[in-house]
């Protein structure tokens, strides 16, 4: 069965989030990150070389990082219907938001956090606004991302635009919000929030 290392109030909702998109069988596995000594299942080494969540373990696949997570889950189980196939020409665009996250978007969170000057033309995330422009064009015609068809970018996406909001970020924007109002409103994404408060 497969394994999702996870920890509350954590990036590891998105994956839980995904898996709860997929209705695939899966098993949650509580790796307490702010206890380094608690023991832990001995395939989480495997699968997150970092110690980071969340991480997988398929048989014998292990990974970590929820934008690899994602990638990997709607590929190897297409019927979840997450992922365009390889030859759609949708695969682009899907391509490209399901690496904006970890390229884009949090190099630019980061940046804004800590006060670092931008160089919008050097580093590959752009700068904050910038980041902020793209993904308000990319989900503007919606529902979603790729149009009537909602996907794992939609998770990756989705709950980045959710953390912005947490941390005060996300600059006035209707279109983001009502994005994420739609996100908010997918019973995946209140069962994962569910397990986070419950945990
Ligand atoms: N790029 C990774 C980041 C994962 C990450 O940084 N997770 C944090 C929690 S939000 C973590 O596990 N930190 C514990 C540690 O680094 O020891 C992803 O999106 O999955």
């Amino acid at each position: 069965m497969i394994k999702l290392y996870w920890c509350p109030q954590t990036r590891a909702i998105r994956a839980l989030w995904l898996m709860e998109e997929t209705g695939l069988a899966y098993e949650r596995v509580l790796i307490d990150i702010r206890d380094p000594d608690k023991p832990r299942d001995p395939d989480f080494a495997k699968a997150s070389p970092m110690g980071k969540v969340p991480a997988l373990s398929d048989g014998a696949v292990h990974l970590a990082d929820s934008a690899a997570i994602g990638l990997y889950i709607a590929d190897r189980y297409p019927q979840t219907g997450l992922a365009p196939a390889v030859d759609d020409p949708k695969r682009g665009d899907y391509l490209y938001w399901m690496v904006y996250t970890p390229g884009v978007i949090e190099p630019a969170m980061g940046e804004k956090i800590s006060g670092t000057a931008a160089n919008k033309v050097s580093h590959g995330w752009g700068d904050f606004d910038t980041m902020i422009n793209v993904m308000e064009n990319g989900v503007k015609n919606g529902p979603w991302l790729l149009g009537d068809t909602f996907t794992a970018a939609d998770v990756m996406i989705g709950s980045s635009v959710l953390f912005l909001k947490r941390f005060g970020l996300l600059p006035e924007s209707d279109i983001l919000d009502t994005y994420a109002e739609r996100c908010l409103a997918r019973p995946a994404l209140q069962k994962a929030m569910e397990f986070e408060a419950g945990s």
